[in-house]
């Protein structure tokens, strides 16, 4: 297996999470969105989506999506489980990762990428070759979208330690990425949210947050 990955990028942070806490090792081949590599053929050869991260496996099959790939990997190696233990966990986790996925890491995505130059002609992730020009307008909706998830998340944490009860899962994982990446577009945890600044701060103080 090889992983395509982007080590400045939210999503593929993701992934590096999850295969931290599973302690699973997997050689990675570095792609730099910023400069546009994943527009370039070589890599649209790998993946022609132009995503990352792309999980390669060794009889030449990818596949993207960070969820999906968790899945795929959890099937094989299901020890220290991230997406759920019992059928209601794991019914939660599809939940509230979407949720977090939805209102935190691509209301942050709207944000960014409507207001940044280098994307100014490649709003949405995805199009490989294909353009999609910027809409300014968006940039408040993200603004307001990712107010929704603050509370959200304040509220969910206030009623349990992690987002699916006392154990980490990838609901967590895109939650706590989506947060990494909302410093980028000046946004922070709310000063009063107490409960969501003490899960951060634990989350952050695992060496799975420097993956
Ligand atoms: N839904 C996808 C999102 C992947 C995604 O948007 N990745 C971004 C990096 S954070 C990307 O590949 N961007 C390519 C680009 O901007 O051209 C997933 O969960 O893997």
């Amino acid at each position: 297996m090889k992983l395509y990955d982007c080590a400045m990028a939210p999503n593929p942070r993701r992934l590096r999470i999850f295969l931290a806490e599973k302690n699973i090792e997997i050689p990675k081949i570095e792609v730099n969105i910023l400069e546009g590599e994943n527009t370039q053929p070589a890599f649209l050869a790998v993946n022609p989506r132009g995503l990352l991260p792309t999980l390669k496996l060794d009889d030449g099959t990818c596949f993207d999506e960070v969820m999906a790939i968790c899945r795929y990997l959890e099937a094989l190696y299901p020890w220290q489980p991230m997406l759920g233990r019992t059928p209601l966990e794991q019914g939660l986790v599809e939940s509230l990762q979407r949720k977090a996925e939805f209102e935190g890491m691509i209301a942050g995505s709207e944000v960014f990428r409507n207001q940044h130059p280098k994307f100014a002609e490649r709003s949405i992730p995805g199009g490989g070759g294909q353009l999609i020009p910027a809409i300014p307008g968006l940039v408040e909706r993200g603004r307001q979208t990712i107010g929704r998830f603050y509370d959200w998340l304040e509220a969910q944490l206030q009623r349990s330690r992690y987002l699916v009860g006392e154990q980490m899962t990838m609901a967590d994982v895109t939650a706590f990425c989506a947060i990494g990446f909302h410093a980028w577009i000046d946004i922070s945890i709310p000063a009063g949210n107490s409960a969501t600044l003490a899960w951060y701060a634990a989350l952050n103080a695992r060496p799975s947050a420097a993956a």
